[in-house]
C-alpha cells in the first residue's frame, strides 16, 4: 500500500492506523462522510482537483437553478455526459470496505451511517445500506412541474427528458448551488453526526456547505474524527487524526484484522 505521512501527532503512521483500527473495532456508532475523492479511485473525476470538473466547467453555468432556467439543454447535455462516464464505473476497495464496516457494526448491534456528497450512487451499488445522499443522485430525475421523482438509468437520455405524468420537463434530482438540501436528509445526517463515537471523513475538500460544517458538529459531541485524503484540507487542523493517501488503500487498511 502507498502510505504517505500522517498528521497524527507523535505517533507513527502504523501506530496511528492501529489506534484507529482498535477504536473502530470497539465503537458502537460510526458515521462516515464521503466526497468525490472516494470515487476518484473508480475513475470518476473529482470537482476541484487538477483534473477536476470545476477546472474545465463553470459551476455557475451548469450546477445552479439559474443555469437550468437559462439553458436546460446545456445542463442536460453535461449531466448526460457524466451519466455516460459514471455508468461504466464500479465501486472500488474503499466503497467495499465501508460495506464491511457497516456489516461489522451491525453484527454487534452498533450503528453505522454513511453521509455522501457524491451523486454517483456507488455506495449503494457496493451494498452500503444506511446511506444519505445529501446532494442527490444522478440516476434519479424530478419533474419541474408536478415534482414526481423516479429512477432513470437511460444512457444517453433523450434531451430534454419530459415527465410522463404532466407536460413539464424533468431535471436531475441533484442539489445545485444555492438550493436547500432535503430536510429529511439533513435531519438524518445531523442525528448521525450528533450520536457517533467516530466520524470518518473520506476524500472531500471540505469546501462546500453545509457538509463542510459536519466535522465540527461531531467534534462538539466528543466524537473522534479521522480524515482520510490525498492532501490536507481545512478540516485537517480540527480532526483528531489525519492520514494522507488514497481512499482505496487507506479505508481497507483501517479494517485489517491483526
Ligand atoms: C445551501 C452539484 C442554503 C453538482 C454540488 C460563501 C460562503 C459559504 C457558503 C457559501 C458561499 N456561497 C455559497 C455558499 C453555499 C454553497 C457553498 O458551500 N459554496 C461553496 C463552494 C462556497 N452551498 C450551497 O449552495 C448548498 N446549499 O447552502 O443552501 C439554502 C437554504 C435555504 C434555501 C435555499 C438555500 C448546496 C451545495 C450543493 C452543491 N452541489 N453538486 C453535481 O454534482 O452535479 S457540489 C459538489 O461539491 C459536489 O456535489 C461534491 O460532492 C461537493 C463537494 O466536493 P468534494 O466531493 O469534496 O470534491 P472536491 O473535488 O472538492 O474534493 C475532492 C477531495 O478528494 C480533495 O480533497 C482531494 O484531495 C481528495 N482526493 C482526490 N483523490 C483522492 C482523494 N482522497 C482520497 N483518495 C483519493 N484517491
Ligand atoms: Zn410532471
Amino acid at each position: 500500500m502507498e502510505r504517505q505521512q500522517a498528521y497524527t501527532g507523535r505517533m507513527g503512521v502504523e501506530q496511528s492506523l492501529d489506534d484507529v483500527r482498535s477504536r473502530l473495532a470497539r465503537a458502537r456508532a460510526v458515521t462516515v462522510l464521503t466526497g468525490s475523492g472516494i470515487s476518484a479511485d473508480s475513475g470518476i473525476p473529482t470537482f476541484r482537483g487538477t483534473d477536476g470538473l470545476w477546472k474545465t466547467f463553470r459551476a455557475e453555468d451548469l450546477a445552479t437553478p439559474e443555469a437550468f432556467a437559462r439553458d436546460p439543454y446545456l445542463v442536460w447535455e453535461w449531466y448526460n455526459w457524466r451519466r455516460e462516464l459514471i455508468a461504466a464505473k464500479h465501486p472500488n476497495a474503499a466503497h467495499n470496505a465501508l460495506v464491511e464496516l457497516e456489516r461489522r457494526l451491525e453484527s454487534r448491534a452498533g450503528r453505522f451511517h454513511l453521509i455522501t456528497q457524491n451523486v454517483d450512487g456507488l455506495h449503494r451499488a457496493a451494498g452500503s445500506r444506511h446511506v444519505t445522499e445529501i446532494h442527490g443522485n444522478i440516476w434519479r430525475v424530478r419533474c419541474t412541474g408536478c415534482g414526481d421523482l423516479s429512477d432513470n438509468h437511460e444512457v444517453p437520455l433523450q434531451i430534454p427528458p419530459m415527465c410522463r405524468q404532466c407536460p413539464a420537463m424533468l431535471r436531475p434530482h441533484i442539489v445545485w448551488f444555492g438550493e436547500a438540501l432535503g430536510e429529511e436528509d439533513l435531519r438524518t445526517s445531523y442525528e448521525a453526526l450528533e450520536s457517533c463515537e467516530i466520524l470518518l471523513i473520506i476524500g472531500t475538500s471540505g469546501l462546500v456547505y453545509p457538509a463542510a460544517s459536519f466535522a465540527p458538529v461531531a467534534k462538539a459531541v466528543g466524537a473522534y474524527v479521522v480524515e482520510l485524503n490525498l492532501e490536507t484540507t481545512p478540516s485537517t487542523e480540527l480532526v483528531d487524526c489525519s492520514f494522507q493517501g488514497r481512499a482505496k488503500d487507506l479505508v481497507p487498511a483501517l479494517l485489517e484484522q491483526r
